[in-house]
């Protein structure tokens, strides 16, 4: 009997939990590694991966809808060939820019690089950007400007292991990241989130402000810092500017402002305060509950004011970072993805990294489209006039996942062109033109760059299932019908990654000095990498696993504070929407649910969308304890379990975004854009709720 087995990681979130992956007669198992990550751990969603692998309904063939208007399986000659055919006229007709291209956090890095160069130059469409624009855009936002760089740890998650005190606003990796928990044991816990969720049950200290104030509260904690004399004046002076311009914001943010603003009690902020700047080693960190605000990039820099003012970033033993998101969220938004973005982390604008960029991609540089839009826009912007009337989606399904759904699923429904890559049938493919099927992790080479910016290997244990082929290979396929030579995209994952390191030297995210040997000898890279010069070459560049012990990554060495002030979520309470819905996640599924909601024993866990609300909330609302509820918004509305939950502000509601058809969370959500990232604000939205018009009747009679 042949046994195979390789060592690769998790599928899913930014972790990137090492895995020993063995098949035996056809049946796939998966067990934990001793990577530093996980160090012999995964959580459920990691232990039930191989499953989706098999799904009864995974996706072999490709599909074109026919006159009938039925998704009907195809060669991949006629598919290609039509997409190939249909982007031509488009293309004709309206230009390029009537195409996007929508791509995802989960892709490996040769994929995200070879999805942007084939934006650029295949299509020659500045209408790419992925659906890391909803996840990381506000702490990548927040982090360039207060560093240099963006890496979402800009340390090695073992780091926090010796940490005495950490801060984690909006953020339950108990939930999202279960084995990242063990690095956290030792330190004392101050967790903000307007619920007690299972992170907040393993904190000393739980504030709980109300969805949307943040950015007041982390004021009013920079306000305490200084008042107290926390203030770390000798650092801010050496190693910082424009303290001064951020203070004078602060300062209009005495305790007692803050907590009617916020909820949390005066005492509370400066047990928080008091605890992070005693302690010899101390984090603050930001997840998505922070971040995720029409102010999430403000949000982040008031954290980061913090962090600043208390003498933390760039100091051994104590930091600040941001809890990375998706599977490959640091990579992918490394390598020209995004809209506003070329590979190596290179801005799209600047002169010198398109010179660059095109002379790698051998094209000449003012064929080069400019920056993009964000995704939310892209999605909006579909059959409208000026906007695109194709979109090519690769790893993600915007249907569930993108702001006021109800608006996403109409605008893409007047698109000329939909064409999803997937391995699995989703809300997106079912609305698609052509569906492309592919391979996935199990089946693949690749890498991916975790949550502590370290390049690991991907590896493949598996042949494609049916007629499945790589994305790489699809994109190859597609730039040639676009008239591309096909050495312009080579589909041999080490090749392209080879490609991508060339063209990101130099860049911010440098991964020259990075190759698949080195990878494969267990080497622990942390971009940047260089290239070494030729007559170094037997000592290649170690990688940089802590950023900016020395100087920040701004020309002047130093950290710049940000002049930040609260406005408040761009949707008030009122009359008729009186609560804050929330939107989040659990445990047991992954995202929109597509992959997740295919596991048995994890679909059968939590098989419906619910909604969390307190006790109180409820009785004034007559909704009882698993009773069907109908939660609405000025957008939509979502049909959840109701689910009492004492430990929730009254004021709010949480629900999780794994859910589709009518339990989808976003169908509730305001589409209002962060100016300064593009984030959308996934968590606040004016709600009202009542019992389902179903349930009621039922009880009436
Ligand atoms: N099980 C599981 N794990 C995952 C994922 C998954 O889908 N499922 N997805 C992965 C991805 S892509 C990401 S981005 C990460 C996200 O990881 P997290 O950021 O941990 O996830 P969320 O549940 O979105 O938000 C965290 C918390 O924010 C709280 N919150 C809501 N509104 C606010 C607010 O206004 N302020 C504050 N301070 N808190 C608020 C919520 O109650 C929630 O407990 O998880 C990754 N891991
Ligand atoms: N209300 C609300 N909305 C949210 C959030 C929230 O907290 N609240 N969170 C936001 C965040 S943080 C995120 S990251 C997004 C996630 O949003 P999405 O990315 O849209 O959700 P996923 O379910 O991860 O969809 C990924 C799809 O890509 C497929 N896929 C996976 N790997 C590959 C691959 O290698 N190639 C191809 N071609 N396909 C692949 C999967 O099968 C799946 O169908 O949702 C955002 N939406
Ligand atoms: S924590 Fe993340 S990477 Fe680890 S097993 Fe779970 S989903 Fe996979
Ligand atoms: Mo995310």
């Amino acid at each position: 009997m042949t046994r195979h087995q390789v060592a690769t990681h998790c599928p899913y979130c930014a972790l990137q939990c090492g895995t020993e992956l063995s098949e035996r007669a056809g049946a796939v198992s998966v067990s934990p590694s001793s990577f530093p990550v996980n160090r012999g751990g995964l959580c459920r969603k990691g232990w039930t991966a191989p499953e989706v692998l098999g799904s009864a309904d995974r996706l072999h063939e490709p599909q074109l809808r026919t006159g009938r208007g039925e998704l009907a399986p195809v060669g991949w000659e006629e598919a290609l060939d039509r997409i190939g055919s249909n982007l031509d006229e488009i293309t004709a007709e309206s230009g390029p820019d009537a195409v996007g291209v929508f791509g995802g956090g989960g892709l490996t890095n040769e994929k995200a690089y070879s999805l942007g160069k084939f934006a650029r130059v295949a299509l020659g469409s500045s209408r790419i950007d992925y659906n890391g624009r909803f996840c990381m855009a506000a702490a990548a936002t927040a982090g360039n400007a207060a560093f240099g760089v963006d890496r979402g740890l800009p340390f090695p998650v073992t780091d926090l292991g010796d940490a005495e005190v950490i801060l984690l606003a909006g953020g339950n990796p108990a939930e999202t990241m279960p084995p990242l928990m063990q690095h956290l044991e030792r330190a004392r816990l101050v967790v903000v989130d307007p619920r007690r969720s299972a992170t907040a049950e393993r904190a000393e200290l739980h504030l709980r402000p109300r969805p949307g104030t943040d950015l007041a509260l982390a004021l009013g904690l920079l306000h305490i810092a200084v008042t107290e004399g926390w203030h770390d004046s000798e650092y801010t002076a050496r190693r910082t500017t424009g303290f001064e311009r951020s203070w004078a914001r602060a300062v209009t943010w005495w305790p007692e402002r803050v907590e009617r603003v916020t909820g949390v009690p005066v005492s509370a902020q400066r047990q928080a305060v008091r605890m992070l700047a005693r302690a010899r080693s101390s984090y603050v960190l930001t997840g998505r509950g922070s971040e995720q605000h029409g102010d999430g990039a403000d949000t982040v820099s008031g954290f980061i004011n913090l962090a600043l003012v208390l003498g933390l970033p760039g100091t051994r033993g104590s930091g600040y970072g941001c809890l990375t998101g998706q599977g490959n969220g640091q990579g992918g938004r490394e390598h020209g993805q995004k809209a506003d973005q070329l590979p190596g982390y290179r801005s799209i604008t600047d002169p010198r990294a398109r010179a660059h960029v095109a002379e790698v991609w051998g094209v000449a540089e003012e064929t080069l489209p400019g920056p993009g839009i964000p995704a939310t826009r892209l999605l909006e912007s579909a059959g409208t006039p000026g906007g695109i009337r194709a979109l090519l989606v690769f790893g993600a399904n915007p249907v569930l996942s993108a702001p006021h759904a109800g608006l996403a699923r109409a605008q893409l429904s007047k698109l000329d062109l939909l064409v999803v890559a997937d391995f699995l049938p989703s809300e997106t493919t079912r609305m698609a033109d052509v569906v492309l099927p592919v391979t996935q992790w199990a089946e693949e080479e690749g890498t991916m760059t975790n949550l502590e910016g370290r390049v690991l290997r991907r590896r493949a244990l598996l042949p494609p299932p049916g007629s499945a082929r790589s994305d790489l290979e699809v994109l190859r396929e597609l730039a040639s019908r676009l008239g591309q030579p096909e050495s312009r995209f080579p589909s041999r994952p080490s090749t392209v990654f080879d490609e991508l390191a060339r063209a990101s030297a130099g860049g911010p995210a440098d991964y020259s000095g990075i190759d698949y040997e080195r990878l494969d000898s267990g080497q622990a890279l942390h971009w940047p990498c260089p290239k070494t010069p030729d007559e170094q070459a037997s000592t290649p560049h170690p990688g940089t696993p802590r950023l900016f012990l020395e100087s920040f990554a701004h020309p002047d060495g130093r950290a710049r504070f940000a002049a930040v002030d609260w406005h408040g979520p761009a949707e008030d309470t009122n009359h008729e929407y009186p609560l804050v819905a929330t939107t989040g996640r659990i445990s047991g599924h992954y995202q929109t649910g597509e992959q997740t909601r295919r596991v048995a024993e994890l679909a059968t866990d939590e098989p419906e969308s619910f909604v969390r609300l307190h006790p109180d909330t409820a009785a004034r609302r007559g909704v009882h304890d698993g009773q069907l509820a109908r939660v609405s918004s000025a957008r939509g509305t979502t049909l959840a379990r109701a689910r009492l939950d004492g430990s929730i502000r009254p004021d709010t509601l949480f629900l999780p975004i794994h859910y589709g058809g009518s339990g989808c969370a976003n169908l509730l959500t305001n589409p209002v854009l962060d100016p300064r990232s593009g984030i959308p604000e996934f968590k606040v939205a004016a709600v009202s709720i009542s019992v389902a018009e179903e349930v009621r009747a039922c009880h009436d009679s």
